[in-house]
Parts: C-alpha cells; structure tokens; sequence
C-alpha cells in the first residue's frame, strides 16, 4: 500500500467552493489499494498547513494538481517547504500542455503526470508498493539528476484513452463535500462524459487531445446504465441534492445519447439539471427531450459578437444567426440560455467588443444570464501561440488568478480602459438582467430597466464589478449576490460563486519578487 499526498490547488479562482472531478476519479482509482490523502488547498494558510505535513510524514509520493494561475502558489509553498525528500509528481491540465517550462521553472518536481491519470497512476502506486523501477510507467514523465549534476528527461508513451465505463467511479469523500454543495445551495456538479469535438483556439480541449495515442477516442460519453449509476452514486453521497450541474464540455453534442439520456433520468433521477452545450447542438427535438427531463438552464460560450474574430481567431465558424437561433430555440422551450463572453482577444477592437455588447443586448434578449471574462492565454492552446508569436501580452500575467481579473493583452488593438468598460457593461447587463427575474418582473420591463442602467453603467458596475481596494461596494456587492440566491430556486447563479476583482498587477509586487527568483526564462508567460 503506498502512502500519498494528493494536492488541489484552488486559491483565489473565484469559483470556491468547487470539487474537482478529475482528481475524484484518481481518488476512486488509487484509494481503495492505498493510502492516499486529498488535500484541498484554497486558501494561503494552507500553505503553513502544508508545510508541516510535507516535512513532517514520510510520503511515498506528494502529488500536485495545479492550473496555469495556480502556480505562483507553488512558488510560495516551495519557497517554505522543504520538499527534496519527497517523490514530487506535479499533474493537471497545465504540465500536460506546458511540459518543458513545468520542469525548468519547478526544478522541485520529480515527474508529470501527462494527460489523464487513473491508469497509469495506480501503476504507480504499485510500483513504489512493491519496490519497483518508477521510471518505466506510462504518461509519466521523470526527470533524473547524473551523478555530475547533467538533468535529463525520461519520456514515457501517454497510456491510451480508456472508456468511460472502465474507470472506477469517482470518489469526492476526500473533499468537503457536504460544506461545498451545501455552500453552493444543494447543487452538486458532476461530470459524465470527457471531452469535445469542435477546436476553440483559447480552449485546451483540442490541444490535450493529441497528447494520446488515440485521440480518435476523446470524446467519450459513458454508458446510460452506468451514467444513472454514477448520479446515483453521488446522491447517495448527499441525499439533500436539490439539482444536479453536468460540467462535461459540451453534454449535448451527441444527440441519441442525450435523448435516450433524458428519457431514463426522467424516470430514474427527476432533480432539476444545468448543463453546457454548443449553439450548433441546440434543436428542437433535443429541447423537448433536455426540458422534459427537468433542464433549467443551459450555458453557452457565445464568446465574440464579431464573426472576424469568431471566424478567424477563436475558430468557432458560427453566424451569429445560429447563436440567436439557438436561444430562441431554448425559449420556445421554456429553457433559460446562459451567455458566456471574452473581452480583450487577441486582435480584438472596442467597435468588435461593443458587438458582443450589442448581439448579448438586443439580439439575446433571452439570454436572462451570462458573464464577460478577460481573455487569458493558457500555454499550449492555439490562442496562446498566436498571442505570443505576435506579441501581444503584457508582462506579469502569471499573478493573475483566472479570467476574471484583468486584460492579459498589451494596448495594441484595445486600450485596457476599452476592454474594462465591455466587461463592465456586460456583466451589468446580466446582473440587472438576474435580479429582474428574480423579481418576477415582466421581460418587456426588464428590458426597461437595463437600458436606464447602461446609461449610469459607471457607478453601477462598480457595484456589480466592485475594486477589491474599494470595501464599501464589495459589501454592497456580498449582500446583493446573498438576496439573488437566497431569492432564487436551485440553478446556475445560486451555484456560481465568482468573487470578480480588479486587480492592477503592478500592485502584486510580493509575487513579482518571487517569480523573478523563479526560472521563467522562455517561459512563455515572460515576455
Ligand atoms: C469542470 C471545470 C472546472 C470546474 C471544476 C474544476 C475541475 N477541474 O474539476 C470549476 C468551475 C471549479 C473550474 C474552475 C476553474 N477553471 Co476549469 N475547467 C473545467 C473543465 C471544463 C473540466 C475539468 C475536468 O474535469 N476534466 C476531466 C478530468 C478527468 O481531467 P483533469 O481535470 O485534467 O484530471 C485528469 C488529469 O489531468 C490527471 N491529473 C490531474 N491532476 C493530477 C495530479 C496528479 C498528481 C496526477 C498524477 C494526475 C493528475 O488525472 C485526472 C484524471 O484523469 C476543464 C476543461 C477540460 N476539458 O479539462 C476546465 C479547465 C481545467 N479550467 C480552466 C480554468 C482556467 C479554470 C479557472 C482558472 C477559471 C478562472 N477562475 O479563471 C478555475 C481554476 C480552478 C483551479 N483550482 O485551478 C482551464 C485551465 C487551463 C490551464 N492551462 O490552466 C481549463 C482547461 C479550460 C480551458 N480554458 O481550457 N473549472
Ligand atoms: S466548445 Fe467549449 S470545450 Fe469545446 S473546444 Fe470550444 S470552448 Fe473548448
């Protein structure tokens, strides 16, 4: 039985409280045969905690889980903790796309994990178990140290994508689940099926995809029997589910999955469901069969209201027809369509932001729900490469937390005052739009009411969009977010946590000193 920690980092994201289900279905992998600990890190005094636990227990394999923006918190347990006795394996989305820059700016890590790990970790786990050679398990990776100091690198093949049916179901016991679906109004996020067919050049799904011998096999759904299972499963976990979000990338992209889906979870589950889809899924025929089966909203990525820069930056090649089309569709049905946006692309202009504004404003008009992020350029993804082959970032990026903090682009084609006011005007769009339906208030009224609010969408947004230096709108801000759940029924805002600040990275200084001491020469993040 090999002892092991496993880390999440989640500090600061903005979407606290929240389970992780990648490292669920490591858990309900590794666990049964050993004895492996989930650490939950989402606050800075973790880090003492962690500390303390590192140096002070004799692990077989401290293992971390991070995301691009989680990183300058690995500087500062590294900072603190010794962890040179310790087995480091670093896994996640971000070495999987980033591997070279993982180990040269984390000389601590040992391994990386690459792409998905429930097989390949329990090889693990049983290697060290049994006192075998590491080095030869797949989809990892293993730096070794000569005995003159030279590094260098073991790559091992990705072990091929596995069925979803094959995979022991995830364990979340080793969250705080019961505080994190509770906390988030009795909704619990799950997740069915992995992965997506379309190439959004900001997204990693595509990029992670060729990370596998058999990338033909990236999306998978799992069977309906074993799906029913699975919820069950879950709700046994916390009989006091009010609604279940399914957070699979696009869990309508395969229609006789999804209809034959919703006939059995009619009669088997019945709680009211939240899901993501993509315009082009949106039909009538999968309407009736998602709002039948108790759908109450779905969320969109709309992204651009520009078709240049849908067409020829993002790629996703949709008119903005088909989006307007697919939320009239939804409403015909009675479904409540979510809109998600992106200010301060690549390339992007104030007249191409205001046309997100305009198509969210006047086209969506039954879009009740949505949010503008920043842009922000995750390494390994298309949008990434083109943001640095044309120069186009700012320096000090990598303190932020996410896309919901600051413009990651230099003011080239977009001064940041530009790109702030869109993602103001936007997300006070959709906060007015929110709490007029949680009033009950009449459409044609609503509608009233958010053109008076863009007039003085100054003082406003920052009410909704408040400073994190400015304490008296961040509590006006906490009380209001408080009356829209406590008003609501179970659904998507209830769940959505999102603390949104504005952070100006020159203030960040603390985090600067650390990531200069890092090595991030050619990192791409460093420009
Ligand atoms: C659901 C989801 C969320 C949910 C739940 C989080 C979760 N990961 O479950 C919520 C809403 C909380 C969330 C939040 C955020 N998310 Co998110 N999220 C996703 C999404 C859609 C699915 C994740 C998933 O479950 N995948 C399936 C599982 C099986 O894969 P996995 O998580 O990668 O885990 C496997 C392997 O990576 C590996 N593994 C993972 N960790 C480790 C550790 C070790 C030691 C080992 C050996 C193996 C290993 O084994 C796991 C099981 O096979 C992905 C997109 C995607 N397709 O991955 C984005 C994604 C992960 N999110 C992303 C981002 C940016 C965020 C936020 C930063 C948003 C923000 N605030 O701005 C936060 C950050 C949260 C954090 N702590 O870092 C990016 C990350 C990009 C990057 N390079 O870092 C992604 C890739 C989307 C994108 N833009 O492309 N997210
Ligand atoms: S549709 Fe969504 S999950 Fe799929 S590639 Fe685009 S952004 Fe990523």
């Amino acid at each position: 039985m090999a002892k092991g920690l496993l880390m999440y980092f989640d500090i600061e994201t903005g979407y606290y409280p929240g389970l992780h289900h990648g490292l669920a279905y490591l858990m309900g992998s590794v666990s049964k045969n050993n004895d492996v600990q989930l650490f939950h890190v989402y606050k800075e005094e973790h880090l003492i905690e962690l500390k303390d636990l590192i140096e002070n227990n004799s692990w077989d394999f401290v293992g971390i889980s991070f995301t691009t923006n989680q990183r300058k918190y690995l500087w500062k347990l590294f900072e603190t903790t010794d962890v040179s006795n310790q087995l480091l394996i670093g896994g996640g989305v971000h070495p999987t796309l980033d591997k070279e820059n993982t180990f040269r700016e984390f000389p601590e890590f040992d391994a990386i994990c690459i792409g998905e790990g429930e097989t390949s970790f329990v090889e693990l786990c049983k290697r060290l178990d049994n006192g075998k050679d590491i080095s030869e398990t797949p989809s990892f990776i293993f730096k070794k140290v000569d005995d003159v100091g030279k590094t260098s690198f073991k790559v091992n093949p990705v072990a091929p994508l596995m069925h979803i049916d094959d995979l022991p179901f995830p364990d979340y016991t080793g969250f705080d689940y019961k505080r994190i679906i509770s906390d988030s109004g009795g909704v619990f996020a799950m997740m069915l099926g992995r992965g997506c067919p379309y190439q959004c050049k900001y997204c990693a799904s595509s990029h992670l995809a060729k990370e596998y011998p058999n990338p033909e096999n990236w999306v998978r759904f799992p069977t309906i029997e074993r799906s029913i299972e699975l919820i069950k499963k879950n709700l046994e976990l916390y009989p006091d589910t009010r609604s279940i979000i399914f957070a699979d990338d696009v869990f309508t992209v395969r229609k006789d999955w999804i209809k034959e889906f919703c006939e059995v979870y009619k009669k088997e589950i019945g709680l009211p469901f939240e899901c993501n889809a993509r315009v082009e899924t949106i039909r009538d025929d999968v309407c009736e069969a998602l709002k039948s089966a108790g759908v109450t909203s779905i969320d969109f990525g709309v992204e651009s209201g520009s078709e240049w820069l849908r067409n020829n930056i993002v790629s996703r090649k949709h008119k903005n027809e088909r989006i307007i089309k697919c939320f009239n569709t939804l409403e015909k049905h009675s479904i409540k369509g979510f809109s998600y946006n992106i200010v301060g692309m690549p390339f992007e202009t104030p007249a191409m932001m205001k046309e997100t504004y305009e198509l969210n404003k006047h086209h969506l008009k039954s879009a009740r729900y949505g949010r503008a992020f920043y842009y922000y350029p995750y390494p390994g993804t298309g949008m990434h490469d083109l943001s640095l082959k044309n120069k186009l970032l700012r320096p000090g990026i990598e303190d932020l937390s996410g896309y919901l903090e600051a413009p990651t682009v230099l003011e080239i084609h977009a001064s940041h005052k530009e790109i702030r006011k869109w993602f103001k005007k936007i997300n006070l769009l959709f906060a007015v739009r929110l709490i007029c339906d949680r009033l009950y208030l009449p459409r044609s009224i609503s509608e009233v009411i958010v053109s008076i609010t863009q007039f003085f969408w100054k003082p406003l947004a920052g009410i909704v969009e408040p400073d994190k230096s400015n304490v008296i709108m961040k509590n006006i801000n906490k009380k209001l977010k408080l009356i829209v759940k406590k008003s609501g029924k179970p659904g998507h805002s209830v769940y959505d946590s999102h603390d949104t600040r504005k952070i100006e990275i020159d203030g960040l200084e603390k985090n600067k000193e650390i990531s200069k001491e890092r090595n991030l020469t050619n990192n791409p993040l460093q420009m």
